[in-house]
């Protein structure tokens, strides 16, 4: 990264310390705005049509936020109540547009640094769309399928207020996978009386887009091979790690290993598997059962494959290879995880996941010069082909499996190359979190201007 003189870093800082006052405890959020400020505060000050506008401090402020209580019956009879949120971040390039994440841990802040950080995301796609993130602390781990449905109906009578084709798209996330979306979008088809495509990852047979599903996972593996590309190198014949054994994981696996990468681990949130002959297809088909019909975990692995190891509350980054995937949740990639990686001679990082890698990681990948994709850019390949679910139902069409693979291969060079156009160094290295952060800041902020003082 190009050195910041100290006079930027002292409004940077200063900027941040106000959205820590204004945003208290909201510590995702304070995070996920300091990384992105610390790229594009000084491009911001460097071009004053931005800075003389208050662009940052009004991009760092959600155009509005939902909070909604959601009660249920669980299967004993019992009443259930859980908090539910819809961050409606910025509409400035489009309808706002995000996934809903289910699972404990969720809080405003959370939402809001996802929210955040979808915005640029989205504009990086080169699809008209906006940013949005929601979801609940409600957990579906242990829940039966018909307790699954009665929250998601309840959610859904709220959050069917709020969205709509032109205004605010949901899609998957954390624990909301293609079951939670056919129950979502029943029952917002049956209360809107509206077939449209108000929601993305529906079902293949109601609305979805082919290549969705795998969509994430497909992206993140095309924007690494082309950081590889620019270096004359590629990923045949690499070892990797994968984390996380959802959605995003499984479908990262799935084009490694067609792409000739020995990929070897895979975790959920009660450990991780080594397997060192490598999780070919006929495994990772197990995998999928497992993780996708059966709901089991990993650690089942072990017992099926023998040469595998579980190692039990552990994340993968010890065992050396290669490349890293982080493909499970944000911050799960700390200092210690980050110096062992290096340490163990990986070439590459390409976050599958939303801001898996702390800001000290990223610190030390980017001094240690290694090839770093941040999730604004690597894991776009989900919400572009969510914009491609959307074109396809506003013209009733389906395109076929290549086509739409096709146009996400496409986005994801188009993506790598906007991050090359503003992460480019005089040494002729990208830095892409500045590049990504820039590209996305640049977009979505020519548009505010655009609208006058709104
Ligand atoms: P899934 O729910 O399908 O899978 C999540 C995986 O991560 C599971 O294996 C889960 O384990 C693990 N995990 C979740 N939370 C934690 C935690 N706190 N600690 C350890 N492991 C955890 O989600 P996705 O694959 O869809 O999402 C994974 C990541 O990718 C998220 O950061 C998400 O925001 C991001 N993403 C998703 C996109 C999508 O299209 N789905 C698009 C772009 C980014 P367990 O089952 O034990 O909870
Ligand atoms: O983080 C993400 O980009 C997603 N969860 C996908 C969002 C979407 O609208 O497809």
């Amino acid at each position: 990264m190009e050195p910041t003189s100290n006079s930027h870093q002292d409004k940077i800082d200063r900027f941040n310390e106000g959205i820590r006052e204004r945003n208290p405890a909201e510590y995702e959020f304070h995070q996920a705005v300091q990384e992105f400020t610390e790229s594009v505060m000084p491009f911001s000050l460097e071009h004053p049509k931005y800075a003389d506008s208050h662009i940052l401090e009004r991009m760092t402020e959600p155009d509005r936020i939902i909070i909604f209580r959601v009660c249920w019956e669980n299967d004993e009879g019992q009443v259930c109540c859980n908090r539910a949120w819809r961050v409606q971040f910025s509409n400035a390039i489009g309808p706002y547009k995000g996934g809903l994440r289910f699972h404990p841990n969720v809080s405003q802040s959370i939402l809001k640094f996802l929210g955040f950080e979808q915005s640029f995301k989205n504009a990086l796609t080169g699809l008209p769309m906006g940013g949005a993130k929601g979801g609940s602390n409600f957990d579906p781990k242990g829940k039966s399928d018909r307790e699954v449905m009665r929250f998601c109906q309840a959610l859904m009578v709220e959050l069917s207020r709020h969205i709509g084709e032109d205004t605010d798209i949901p899609a998957g996330d954390i624990g909301v996978g293609a079951r939670e979306m056919g129950y979502l979008f029943g029952q917002y088809k049956h209360l809107q009386n509206r077939f449209n495509g108000s929601l993305t990852g529906k079902g293949i047979t109601f609305g979805g887009s082919l290549v969705r599903t795998e969509a994430t996972g497909y992206g993140v593996v095309y924007f690494s091979q082309h950081m590889l590309a620019r270096q004359v190198d590629s990923l045949k014949g690499k070892t990797a790690l994968v984390s996380g054994a959802g959605n995003v994981a499984l479908y990262c696996a799935e084009k490694l290993i067609s792409e000739g990468v020995k990929v070897l681990t895979l975790s959920d949130s009660s450990g991780f598997i080594h397997d060192p002959d490598g999780i070919d297809v006929n495994k990772l088909n197990w995998i999928k059962h497992l993780k996708l019909m059966r709901r089991g975990r990993v650690s089942e692995y072990a017992e099926q494959y023998p040469n595998a190891h579980f190692y039990p509350d552990q994340r993968p980054w010890a065992i050396a290879a290669d490349l890293a995937f982080p493909c499970a949740t944000q911050n799960e990639i700390d200092e210690a995880s980050a110096n062992q990686l290096i340490e163990n001679g990986i070439m590459l990082v390409a976050e599958g996941a939303n801001m898996p890698s702390t800001p000290t990681a990223i610190r030390i990948f980017r001094d240690a010069k290694i090839l770093f994709g941040p999730s604004k850019a690597a894991n776009a390949g989900g919400v572009s082909v969510s914009g491609l679910e959307q074109s396809q139902n506003a013209v009733r069409l389906a395109w076929t499996r290549d086509e739409v693979d096709l146009r996400l291969q496409q986005i994801m060079k188009h993506i790598h190359s906007q991050c090359e156009q503003y992460g480019l160094d005089q040494n002729q290295h990208i830095d892409y979190s500045r590049g990504a952060n820039i590209a996305g800041f640049v977009k979505v902020a020519d548009a505010m201007l655009a609208y006058g003082i709104t």
